[in-house]
């Protein structure tokens, strides 16, 4: 493990302008990992020049698509070699199991390949201007774009939002988070040697009400990425505003999962435990909510809860753990103050509710995987997002009950609808305010595919071609196909042109 993290600026490893540092640590045993350098106004404004002089002499944006795709590859090919290495860096500084880990960070190759072959197959177009002119639309890149990135996938998110960026031909600023900056930066490394021309990659590390807010803030910009919080998206989406540059946001999410009577329970119990509790339920996307039909839901809600009382705690490190501890102290006190709220306004709590006994977890952030019962509207945990390991039951009676529990959320983010019966999964996700929608599974992802929420889940979506769009601008090009000259003022006759 390094004994510390600099920044990254114009393919150079900086310290920060005033020497600052923040101290990254292990949330498995507290132990101390490393000290990153933490940026200031000033660091962020030196990467913004520097990924502008980039954008600004074409070293990237200038080669051709095809040329720009074989060193996406290269890196995909250099990522590929890494990937133990930085799944065993991503464990140890968010404390997710490196079992998950690994089986996430091996899939991160494909999104290079996809937008590098994205950038290679992107076309303009030619709308019809009428005779005399012929209209050449062209889809340039937009500039500097600056990338907020989260903890809970560090590396997942950083690219997703790298590759559609850089294959569009952009210049970035990255400001990963606080509590997992090392691998953001890994990759801008990676990148440079696999082609990448320095300067076009550029990575602040440092805490969100300094260096975030500084770039968020930032006229240097030409669009801002975010993924958090909802109010930290609200607030880098106002800054966006008040730039008038666009932004891209996906936030908070509190998922249902809706399980019907017609499918088989241990199918339903597995898909809701996968559900809720990858990544010890800190995902956006988490299963937060299983909403069962009655006739199933003691079946159902006793054997998640037997299953759920199963699932192995422990040092994320050991391949046989399946729930590591929360990122944070701040993250385990948000989650059992939860629970505490929810029990106080009447929920029954099924099992969990509480950080384990024993001396492998006394260093440790860890909470137990809960199950709540009896959550009603009127209850806190119904509506916010708990990030962490805690789903609530609910039944219903009927298929519009279910879609009216699902779509009760300030919420909008993604769901699963369980069913073997082909028409209600049709009806039922056609009625379902909601971006991501997933049938008989939960959590899948795939770089072709959109990824993105409605409400307060967030503005536009990650993967697909409309991400790579969403880093391009339209330019159109109307070019005067005539032989002679146009001149509006060298005649007297008013009406020649009427
Ligand atoms: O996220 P933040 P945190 C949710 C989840 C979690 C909560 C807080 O509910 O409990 O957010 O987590 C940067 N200007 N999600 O505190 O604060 C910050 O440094 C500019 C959902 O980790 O939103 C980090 O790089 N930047 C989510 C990034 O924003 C600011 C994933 C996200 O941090 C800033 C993570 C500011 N004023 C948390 N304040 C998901 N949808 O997956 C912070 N940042």
């Amino acid at each position: 493990m390094a004994d510390s993290l600099l920044l990254h600026i114009d393919g150079k490893d900086v310290p920060a302008a005033d020497g600052g540092t923040f101290e990254v640590r292990n949330p498995a045993d507290g132990g101390l990992l490393y000290e990153a350098a933490a940026a200031t106004a000033a660091d962020v404004d030196a990467a913004v020049a520097a990924a502008r002089a980039a954008f600004d002499d074409q070293r990237w944006r200038g080669i051709r698509a095809r040329d720009r795709a074989r060193i996406l590859n290269r890196a995909a090919a250099l990522l590929a070699e890494r990937i133990d290495d930085y799944a065993r860096l991503e464990t140890l500084q968010i404390g997710r199991p490196l079992r998950e880990m690994r089986a996430q960070l091996k899939r991160l190759p494909e999104w290079l390949e996809y937008f590098a072959a994205v950038a290679q197959t992107s076309e303009g177009s030619v709308p019809d201007f009428g005779p005399g002119h012929l209209n050449v639309v062209r889809r340039v890149p937009l500039g500097v774009a600056g990338l907020i990135t989260p903890w809970n996938h560090p590396l997942l998110i950083t690219m997703k939002k790298v590759s559609a960026a850089l294959a569009a031909g952009n210049s970035l600023v990255i400001k990963p988070s606080e509590l997992g900056p090392a691998v953001p930066r890994h990759l801008a490394v990676l990148l440079e040697e696999a082609g990448v021309p320095a300067g076009v990659v550029n990575v602040v590390p440092g805490l969100g009400a300094t260096a975030g807010r500084a770039l968020s803030e930032h006229r240097g910009l030409a669009k801002l990425d975010v993924t958090g919080g909802t109010e930290t998206g609200r607030v880098i989406a106002a800054n966006a505003g008040r730039a008038l540059i666009p932004v891209t946001a996906e936030l908070g999410g509190k998922a249902p999962v809706i399980v019907f009577d017609d499918v088989d329970a241990d199918r339903a119990v597995a898909g809701a435990l996968f559900a809720a509790f990858i990544a010890t339920g800190q995902t956006c996307v988490q299963g937060a909510r299983l909403l069962v039909a009655r006739d199933r839901y003691e079946a159902v809600v006793s054997a998640l809860v037997a299953r759920t009382r199963a699932l192995r705690l422990g040092d994320p490190l050991d391949l046989g753990t399946q729930i590591g501890p929360l990122v944070s102290e701040n993250q385990r006190n948000r989650v059992a103050d939860a629970v505490s709220r929810a029990a106080a306004q009447g929920a029954t709590v099924l099992c969990g509710g509480r950080a384990p006994d024993g001396p492998a977890y006394a260093q440790g952030w860890f909470y137990e995987p809960t199950v709540v019962a009896d959550v009603t509207p009127d209850h806190d945990l119904w509506h916010e997002e708990v990030f962490g390991p805690v789903t609530t039951v609910t039944s219903f009676d009927s298929e519009a009950e279910a879609v009216s529990q699902a779509n009760d959320s300030p919420y909008g983010l993604a769901a699963s609808v369980w069913t073997r019966d082909v028409g209600r999964a049709i009806r039922v996700s056609e009625r379902l305010d909601i971006g991501i929608v997933w049938v008989n599974d939960h959590h899948r992802i795939d770089p072709a595919s959109p990824w993105g929420g409605a409400k307060d889940s967030g503005i536009g979506s990650e993967n697909g071609l409309d991400s790579y769009r969403a880093y391009t601008r339209q330019q159109s090009v109307v070019i005067n196909s005539a032989d002679e000259t146009f001149d509006w003022f060298a005649s007297a006759d008013e009406l020649r042109y009427s």
